[in-house]
């Protein structure tokens, strides 16, 4: 349904013609828009049964730009009064209080076009003086920016997921059925909101229950079929209870990705069907939506994973039968990368092994910073052989494989700065990119190969160094990496620290194509960060990897002499 698009539009353009100073157009493009909204039905079939004026609100010329929008994907008038009031309206009007009268005289009085705009003359104190404005206003827009500011914000997967399972379990007592949707349930690595959809025998009470939790900050809508609340997180979770026949097929749209769903909508055309969020149509009659299967079956498609639901080919591929079999959570048996009170970390290497006894992995790898460096208590070469003692006592303690390793530096030149003497006795072997990350695209390429000629390298770490919305990625032809580690056997590490998730899900599909093997690390400083594994094999599933191409999926023996 394209309706909310629309109205959106309608909404802009009235507002630019209120500041243009055209009377009664703005009332009348609003109300369009209202109804347009609230409309129940889709917009693109009242237009291809010519029914467009039947809209409360909509005439003859309004039907016409209706028209032109879903033909051209734009309209000229709106064009032109974009031109002509070159002002931010979307964002503008997303700063609470500030209608588009208050829009019209900070443009006019001040030259404010957009948000940054807007907070410099609030902060030199000029809002203040404009008339009907005042000290409090001005002081409501500035704490309002900020406000805005962060709503804009994506949120970390790993951050929220927790907060969205918990709030399922907390509802699971109210309703049939209940599952994440939207970009969490395809474990995307960042959340922009949270969905959730459900069936209840008793909606009000559900919806009374969801929006009184406990970690609710403000209730921005409260229906039956659909409530949205804002938790102190600052996160939106919007809640909708569906009817049992549509349940897979609602989940199914919610899920996404928006792109998935565009190509899913297309095969249903051709095949004669209708699809949307209430089920798949021949005609009146429904012929599936009960769950999400049936929906893909019907229109000769294997069910695809959610994590695979993002239009990088998935859909041809489920249509010939061919859809890779992704690992599975629990098929990752252990974590590759950890470190101790030896480097950074917080805890002992007794405390790492009772977690990863604790989490059920049959194996677990130290991996300390060692080398040069300093600020991470790189461990020097003395360090390494008295740690390789004591892991050598706690393997006689408890019966989980130990790896014992290091993540070394790959210094400027591309050399490691651990000696071979060193690494050769090792388990295993991180190498990482730590310092001199901005040298262009070249160098930095012919860094990290070089690094993979030394023949004890086993995986390369956080290969990118990207910290997501921190810290950009390092310059590398990915494609030259991969072909690299493919030909001298080395390992691309997934680290599924929430913020780093390097490589990412894209670079993971490269890489499986080549195939160069995966392995997944926490890269965990406190044994609170090794319940992050599952992020990591998320980023797999979301890169197409197979079970065989991760090696944490490996028993102990086939592990051991991979690492070799
Ligand atoms: P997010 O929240 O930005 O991380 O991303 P999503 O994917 O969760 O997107 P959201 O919350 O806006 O919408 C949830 C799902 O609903 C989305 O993945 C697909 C479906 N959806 C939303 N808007 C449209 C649309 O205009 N067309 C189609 N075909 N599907 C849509
Ligand atoms: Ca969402
Ligand atoms: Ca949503
Ligand atoms: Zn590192």
């Amino acid at each position: 349904m394209r309706n909310r698009e629309i109205a959106k539009i309608l909404y802009e353009m009235a507002d630019l013609l209120e500041i243009k100073g055209v009377e009664f157009k703005p009332r009348a493009y609003r109300r369009a828009a209202m109804n347009i909204e609230s409309l129940g039905v889709d917009i693109e079939e009242l237009y291809n049964r010519g029914e467009l004026e039947k809209i409360p609100g909509v005439g003859k010329s309004i039907a016409e730009k209706i028209a032109e929008y879903l033909k051209t994907g734009t309209i000229k008038k709106w064009e032109e009064l974009k031109r002509e009031i070159p002002v931010d309206i979307e964002s503008l009007s997303s700063i609470e209080g500030l209608g588009p009268k208050m829009i019209k005289t900070l443009y006019e009085k001040l030259g404010v076009k957009n948000i940054d705009d807007l907070e410099r003359v609030a902060k030199q104190g000029r809002i203040r003086r404009l008339k009907g404005f005042g000290v409090k206003t001005e002081k409501k827009i500035l704490e309002s920016i900020e406000f805005a500011r962060r709503k804009q914000e994506r949120f970390i997967l790993g951050y929220i997921l927790p907060e969205a399972n918990k709030i399922v379990e907390n509802l699971k007592p109210y309703v049939s059925k209940i599952s994440l949707a939207g970009s969490i349930r395809r474990r995307k690595e960042t959340i922009g909101d949270m969905d959730i959809l459900a069936i209840s025998s008793n909606p009000d009470m559900t919806m009374e229950m969801f929006v009184k939790m406990e970690s609710v900050d403000k209730v921005l809508a409260r229906g039956i079929t659909k409530s949205s609340v804002r938790l102190n997180s600052g996160i939106q979770v919007d809640l909708r209870i569906v009817e049992e026949k549509s349940f897979g097929s609602a989940l199914q749209y919610f899920t996404g990705s928006k792109e998935h769903n565009i190509e899913l909508r297309k095969i249903a055309i051709k095949k004669g069907y209708k699809l949307n969020e209430y089920g798949l149509f021949k005609g009146e009659k429904q012929i599936a939506g009960e769950d999400e299967e049936s929906v893909y079956n019907l229109l000769s498609l294997q069910w695809i994973p959610p994590e695979l639901r993002e239009n990088r080919g998935e859909i041809e591929a489920a249509m010939n039968d061919n859809l890779p079999r992704i690992v599975e959570y629990n098929d990752v048996k252990g974590d590759l990368h950890t470190h101790t009170k030896w480097s950074d970390g917080a805890n002992t290497i007794e405390e790492i092994i009772k977690e990863a006894i604790n989490l059920g992995y049959e194996f677990v790898a130290i991996t300390d910073h060692a080398g040069n460096l300093k600020i991470a208590g790189g461990m020097d070469e003395e360090e390494i052989k008295k740690q390789a003692k004591e892991i050598e006592k706690l393997r006689e303690k408890y019966s989980i494989h130990i790896l014992h390793g290091v993540e070394a530096n790959i210094t400027k030149e591309g050399k490691i700065d651990v000696s071979n003497s060193i690494l050769k006795d090792l388990d295993i072997v991180i190498a990482s990119v730590h310092s001199a990350f901005r040298m262009d695209e070249k160098e930095m390429t012919t860094r990290v190969i070089n690094a993979m000629g030394n023949e004890y390298v086993d995986v390369i770490g956080h290969p990118t160094g990207r910290v997501i919305m921190k810290r950009e990625p390092i310059k590398l032809d990915m494609e030259k990496v991969l072909d690299a580690a493919k030909e001298n056997n080395v390992f691309m590490e997934i680290n599924a620290y929430p913020e780093r998730l390097d490589l990412n899900d894209v670079n993971v599909k490269l890489a499986v194509e080549r195939g160069v093997k995966i392995s997944i690390g926490t890269d965990a400083h406190t044994i609170s960060h090794m319940k992050y594994l599952e992020l990591g094999t998320a980023v797999a599933r979301r890169g197409w990897a197979k079970k065989e191409d991760v090696i944490n999926t490996y028993d102990i023996r086939e592990l051991r002499k991979i690492l070799q």
